[in-house]
């Protein structure tokens, strides 16, 4: 660590402020290029923390920069985690204003809902699966607080992984006798194919981006509680959305999920 606990609270105060007025900031690693990873974490934590205070449910969890897609449309190598508001997520069908968003992006992602908690080390696909109580489609909108998107790694944890909402298929799926491996993603703006991968694209399985989670969060002495939702990453690059565009990502047997941006 090399931020005090002021600096910390005042880089959180500052990014929830940033995202609640939609205007961009330049990236917190230009201010302070000596901060690390922990630090980044503890920007993170603060966040929620006082998202918490609030009364927000921030129990959720989000893997970010999972597939090849990611890593090289941003430049950032490592795979991320960061949280949900469960207040910003919504059914298949809804309607999201951007008003409220600086530069909305979209995802095609595999949630995953857990039975029972998990902490690694240890933790892998098998572990993860065996756990796992449903899969769902699911879209998420993410938002940099970052001008133009521009960012490193410690900025992006501290930013929440860009997290701004997201969106959920209606249909719950069991993974037994399923390969969520081989699942055909297919992203559509305004009806046309924007974006595809497989499953696959996410770490080699979806699953495996959710057992990395355990272990990073076993790592802080933290665990993926039971019954919250975790994205497990965008499976292809994410696409720049505006008013009046319509989203559609269907997932083959997992089902589709719809969105739109007013
Ligand atoms: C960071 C968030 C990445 C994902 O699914 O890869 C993410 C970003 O690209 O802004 O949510
Ligand atoms: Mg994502």
């Amino acid at each position: 660590m090399h931020l005090d606990q002021a600096s910390i609270t005042t880089l959180a105060r500052q990014l929830l402020a940033t995202e609640r007025s939609a205007t961009a900031v330049v990236k917190i690693t230009d201010a302070h290029p000596a901060m690390d990873i922990d630090d980044a974490y503890a920007i993170q934590d603060a966040i929620r923390a006082i998202k918490a205070e609030e009364g927000a449910d921030v129990r959720g969890l989000k893997m970010g920069l999972t597939s090849a897609a990611k890593i090289v449309q941003m430049g950032v190598k490592e795979p991320i985690y960061g949280f949900l508001d469960s207040a910003t997520g919504h059914a298949s069908g809804a309607v999201i204003a951007t008003s409220a968003l600086i530069h909305p992006k979209v995802e095609a992602e595999i949630a995953f809902v857990l039975r029972r908690p998990l902490q690694g080390p240890g933790i892998g696909i098998d572990e993860v699966l065996a756990a796992t109580d449903y899969v769902v489609a699911a879209i998420e909108v993410i938002d940099s607080r970052y001008e133009n998107f521009r960012f490193d790694v410690n900025s992006v944890i501290a930013d929440n992984t860009s997290a701004a909402c997201y969106v959920l298929g209606s249909a719950r799926h069991a993974v037994a006798g399923r390969d969520l491996a081989e699942v055909a993603i297919t992203m559509r703006r305004n009806g046309e194919t924007v974006a595809a991968a497989t499953g696959a694209d996410v770490l080699g399985h979806p699953a495996a981006s959710i057992a990395m989670l355990a272990n990073m969060l076993g790592a802080r002495g933290r665990a993926i509680p039971a019954g919250v939702l975790v994205l497990s990453g965008g499976a292809t690059e994410a696409i720049a959305v505006t008013a009046g565009d319509a989203v559609s990502v269907d997932c083959g047997w997992l089902g589709k999920v719809d969105v739109a941006f007013s």
